[in-house]
């Protein structure tokens, strides 16, 4: 049995690697120019050296620094997009329109989306159940590493950053969401001018730019910064999901 088992999490483990070497790979065919300087194989080391032989409630999202500097990826200026409760939505849209483009659609993020993974003290596999869900201990090798990757991504970004928010949600901006509390804080005043909050309404939603919740976010920001809202109809966006000549301009504009 102990062979069987052996084996069996031996698989997992070559099956976890290699969907996340496979999406590297991918990643690099389809993104040319981000191609030179990475190299999968040396990612993928930098990544598992951070909680491999580690309790899985004791990782630390500074053990994910080397990770960080691994991946070679200059920001894409004016076009970096946050998003809070409207993960499909978003990741629909910039899928069809690079005029925006998330974390996830970076290839730190898009190596590890939807991916869960541990280890444990001493151990040197890597797991891929039985791991601590996201809020059972703080720090869990997932939420550390997006907890790293979103600081990341907010302090490389730069020019006008935008964040896609739930106009369907009665408090659209949370201080305590990732958005909230790790992106805004971590926006660099040398390189970003503004921030847009693109506010995805529906016909019969009642939330608005003048939310007393944006008085919160806009007390977060830099004062330096610009600070626009835009009511934007859930309609245009899906209209924009499906059709792709639709230019983003009037996709995102107020309505
Ligand atoms: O701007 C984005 C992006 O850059 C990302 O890294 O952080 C921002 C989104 O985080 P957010 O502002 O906290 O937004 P959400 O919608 O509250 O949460 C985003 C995701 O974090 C969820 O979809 C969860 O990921 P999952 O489980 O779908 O892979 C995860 N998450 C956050 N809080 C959670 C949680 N999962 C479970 N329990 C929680 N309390």
């Amino acid at each position: 049995i102990a062979i069987i088992c052996g084996v069996t999490a031996q698989n997992k483990l070559h099956s976890f690697r290699k969907v996340v070497m496979e999406r590297c790979e991918e990643y690099l065919q389809k993104n040319s120019h981000v191609t030179r300087n990475n190299d999968c194989k040396i990612i993928w080391a930098a990544f598992e050296q951070a909680y491999i032989g580690k309790d899985s409630c004791d990782v630390s999202p500074e053990a994910y620094d080397p990770l960080i500097r691994s991946v070679k990826q200059d920001a894409v200026c004016n076009s970096m997009l946050f998003w809070s409760k409207t993960k499909q939505m978003a990741h629909a849209f910039t899928a069809k329109r690079n005029c925006l483009a998330t974390l996830e659609d970076t290839l730190l993020g898009f190596m590890f989306d939807d991916l869960t993974w541990c280890s444990k003290n001493k151990s040197k596999e890597t797991f891929t159940t039985g791991c601590p869900g996201w809020s059972d201990c703080q720090n869990n090798p997932v939420r550390s590493f997006w907890l790293k990757a979103s600081i990341n991504f907010a302090a490389t970004a730069c020019g006008n950053v935008s964040v896609m928010l739930n106009g369907s949600l009665e408090t659209p901006f949370s201080n305590s969401s990732i958005f909230g509390s790790v992106e805004v804080k971590n926006l660099d005043p040398n390189k970003v001018k503004g921030l847009t909050v693109l506010l995805v309404t529906k016909d019969t939603d009642v939330t608005t730019c003048r939310h007393p919740s944006f008085q919160n976010l806009q007390t977060s920001l830099n004062p330096n910064f610009s600070y626009n809202c835009r009511e934007v109809p859930y309609s245009r966006v899906e209209g924009c999901i499906s059709d792709p000549e639709i230019p983003c301009r009037s996709c995102l504009k107020e309505r």
